[in-house]
C-alpha cells in the first residue's frame, strides 16, 4: 500500500509543477528566516516595518502573476497562492501587505492602466521601492461599496476627488493610492485613479487601537479636493466591475493565505499534545484531541485542494467570481475555526504571545471580515442558486 504522509494528505506538492515548487519553497524560506523572527514584537508593539517591502520586491514575491517586463515575476496564479499561504503561515497582516500590493496595486494598473501608467508604476511596486494601497470601502460603504461618496468631478486640466475612504491597508505609509470614486464626467459611474503621496489635499491618517493585525498598518484615506491630472484616471474600465475584477484575485489569494495560518495552528497544536502530559500521557494520546488534530487536517487539506483547483482554472482564464467566493468564505471560516480550536488545545499558554496560536486568531476575525464578509458571501452563492437578490 502507498504511504500516507500526515502534513500532505492529498499529496498536493505532487500536483505543482517545478516552478510552482521552487517559488513556494523560496518563498518559505524568505517567510521563516526573514519575517518570523521579527513578528511578535512587531505585533505587540504595532510596528510596521516598510522596509519588509523591498525585502519581498527582492524575493520576487511582488506581482508575481504581472508579466516581467514591468518587474513581476510572470508566473502562475497557483504560484501566487502558494506564496500568499507561506507569508500567512507566519502573519495575516504581511500576507496583507503582499496581497494588497500584488492584486489591489500591480494588477488594476496593469489591467486598467494606460501604458504609461504601467512603465511609471509597476516595476517600483515590483522591487518595494513604491508601496501601494487600495481605497473602495468607505465610513458608511463598506459591504455595499456602491453606496460610495467619494466624487470626481472635470477641471480644465484633469479631476478633483472629494471624500474619504476607511480600513485601508498600507495607506499611512503608501506611495500610490488606487482610489475608487463616482466621477460626473462619466455618468457618475465608478472609475479608477491613481494618486501619489504628497498631493495636496491628500492625507493618510492611521487607525489606531487595532487588536487585530497589528503587524501590518491600516488608515484611512482624506481628499479634500485632490487636484490630478488627466493621465491619473484608469482609462480602460468602469463600474463595480473594476474593482471587483481586483478582489477576485485577492479574494483568491487570501483562500491559500488562511490554510497556511491554519497549517500553522495545526501543526503547533499537535506538536504540543506531543510534549505536553497530562493525567500521564501525552495530551496527544487523548480521544478529543485527536478528533481535533483529525478535523484539522480534513478541513485544510479539502481547503487547499479546492484552491488548487480554483486556482488552475485562473491560469486557463476560466474560473468564475462564485468559486471565488466560496473558497474565500469557507477557508476562512475554517481557519478561523482551526485558530480557535488551536488556542483551547494549548490551554493557558494558547493566550501567550510566545505559542503564536491566539495571535493567528485574532488575526482570522480580520481576514473573515474583508475582502467581502464571511456572510456577504453567502449571499453571492446564494443569489447565484436561487436568481434571488438577497443583500437588499
Ligand atoms: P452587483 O450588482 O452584484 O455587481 C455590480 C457590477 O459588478 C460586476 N461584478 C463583478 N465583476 C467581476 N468580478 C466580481 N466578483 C463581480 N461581482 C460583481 C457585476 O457584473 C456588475 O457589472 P455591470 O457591468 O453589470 O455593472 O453589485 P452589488 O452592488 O449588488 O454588489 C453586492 C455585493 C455585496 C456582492 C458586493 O458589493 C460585495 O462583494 N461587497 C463586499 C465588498 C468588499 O469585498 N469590499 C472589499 C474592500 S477591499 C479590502 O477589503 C481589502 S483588504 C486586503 C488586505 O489587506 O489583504
Ligand atoms: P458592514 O458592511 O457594516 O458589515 C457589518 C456586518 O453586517 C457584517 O457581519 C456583515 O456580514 C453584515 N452585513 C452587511 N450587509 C448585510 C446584508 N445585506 N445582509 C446580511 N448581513 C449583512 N477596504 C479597502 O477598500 N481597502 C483595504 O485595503 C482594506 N483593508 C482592510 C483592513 C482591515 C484590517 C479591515 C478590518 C478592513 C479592511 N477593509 C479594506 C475594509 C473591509 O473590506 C470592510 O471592513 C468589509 O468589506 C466590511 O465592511 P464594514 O466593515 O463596513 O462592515
Amino acid at each position: 500500500l502507498n504511504s500516507f504522509e500526515w502534513s500532505d494528505p492529498f499529496r498536493l506538492s505532487d500536483q505543482l509543477s517545478e516552478e510552482e515548487r521552487m517559488i513556494a519553497e523560496s518563498a518559505r524560506t524568505f517567510a521563516q528566516e526573514s519575517l518570523q523572527p521579527r513578528v511578535i514584537d512587531a505585533y505587540r508593539e504595532e510596528r510596521v516595518e516598510p522596509e519588509i517591502f523591498k525585502e519581498m520586491g527582492q524575493m520576487g514575491l511582488l506581482g508575481t502573476t504581472i508579466p516581467e517586463e514591468y518587474g513581476g515575476l510572470g508566473s502562475s496564479y497557483v504560484s501566487y497562492g502558494l506564496v500568499a499561504r507561506e507569508i500567512e503561515r507566519v502573519d495575516s497582516g504581511y500576507r496583507s501587505m503582499m496581497s494588497v500590493q500584488s492584486s489591489l496595486v500591480m494588477y488594476p494598473i496593469y489591467a486598467y492602466g494606460s501604458e504609461e501608467q504601467r512603465r511609471k508604476y509597476l516595476p517600483g511596486l515590483a522591487s518595494g521601492e513604491l508601496i501601494g494601497c487600495f481605497g473602495l470601502t468607505e465610513p458608511d460603504a463598506g459591504s455595499d461599496p456602491a453606496a460610495m461618496k467619494t466624487r470626481a468631478v472635470r477641471t480644465d486640466t484633469g479631476y478633483r476627488l472629494t471624500g474619504s475612504k476607511m480600513w485601508i491597508s498600507n495607506s499611512p505609509i503608501a506611495d500610490v493610492f488606487v482610489i475608487w470614486a463616482k466621477s460626473e464626467a462619466h455618468d457618475g459611474k465608478i472609475r479608477g485613479f491613481v494618486l501619489e503621496k504628497g498631493m495636496t489635499g491628500l492625507s493618510a491618517p492611521k487607525v489606531g487601537g487595532k487588536l487585530s493585525l497589528r503587524a501590518s498598518v491600516t488608515g484611512e484615506i482624506v481628499m479634500d479636493g485632490v487636484e490630478v491630472p488627466e493621465s491619473a484616471l484608469l482609462p480602460n474600465v468602469q463600474g463595480l466591475k473594476g474593482p471587483f475584477g481586483c478582489l477576485n484575485r485577492a479574494r483568491y489569494g487570501i483562500a491559500w493565505g488562511v490554510m497556511g495560518a491554519a497549517e500553522f495552528c495545526w501543526h503547533a497544536s499537535r506538536q504540543y499534545g506531543l510534549d505536553r502530559k497530562q493525567f500521564n500521557r501525552p495530551l496527544a494520546q487523548t480521544q478529543l484531541f485527536q478528533l481535533k488534530l483529525a478535523n484539522m487536517q480534513t478541513e485544510i487539506a479539502l481547503g487547499l485542494q479546492a484552491a488548487l483547483r480554483v486556482g488552475r482554472l485562473m491560469d486557463e482564464a476560466n474560473a468564475a467570481p462564485e468559486m471565488i467566493s466560496l473558497i474565500k468564505r469557507n477557508n476562512c471560516g475554517k481557519a478561523l475555526e482551526i485558530a480557535r480550536h488551536a488556542r483551547d488545545m494549548h490551554g493557558g499558554n494558547g493566550i501567550s504571545e510566545e505559542f503564536q496560536v491566539i495571535r493567528h486568531m485574532v488575526n482570522l476575525e480580520t481576514v473573515n471580515t474583508y475582502e467581502g464578509t464571511h456572510d456577504v458571501h453567502a449571499l453571492i452563492l446564494g443569489r447565484a442558486q436561487t436568481g434571488l437578490q438577497a443583500f437588499f
